[in-house]
């Protein structure tokens, strides 16, 4: 995706999706910069008609999911006041990535590494897991950082006490 500075990325939450249905959904670049939101026809892009299916039915909260291939990842609190969990579509495999007692949230994922917001320690850190190393604690500074994102070998999140984003190459 192509993003510069007269373009922005914004999600719109979609409502009221009715389990079985089919829809289809539609990629809509919006040109805001005279102060007007217009359509650009020609970055219309249909993707393909998706059928609605719960894919985790638990009666414990789910939320903030992330997906990056086949992985999808969340916050679940079935457990606690939160861990991370993850599905991998390809095998059907659901695999639970957090078992501290505290609580882990707002999940990201790239590629096999899932990146969170983690307050084991009592502010907010930011921990990762990768099948390989395993859990290990990414940013453990003083005072609180969160929103953790990951693309491939980079890791960014924002921490509160610096006023300023951190960032490492793992
Ligand atoms: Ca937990
Ligand atoms: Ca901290």
């Amino acid at each position: 995706m192509l993003l510069n500075a007269n373009y922005k990325l914004t999600y719109y939450p979609v409502d009221d999706l009715e389990e079985g249905t089919a829809y289809e959904f539609e990629v809509v670049a919006v040109d805001e910069s005279n102060g007007e939101s217009e359509p650009l026809a020609a970055t219309h892009s249909t993707l393909a008609s998706y059928v609605v299916s719960p894919l985790i039915a638990d009666s414990a909260d789910q939320k903030w999911p992330d997906i990056s291939g086949d992985l999808v990842v969340w916050w679940d609190e079935r457990n606690d006041d939160g861990d991370i969990y993850s599905y991998d579509l390809e095998t059907d495999s659901l695999k639970q990535i957090t078992t501290n007692a505290s609580e882990q949230c707002k999940p990201a994922v790239s590629g096999e590494r899932i990146v969170w917001t983690d307050i084991r320690n009592g502010t907010m850190d930011i921990y990762m897991y990768d099948p390989v190393g395993g859990e290990q604690p990414i940013c453990t500074a003083a005072g609180d950082q969160d929103l953790a994102a990951i693309d491939g070998d980079i890791i960014v999140w924002r921490g509160w006490q610096e006023r300023k984003l951190g960032y490492i190459y793992v």
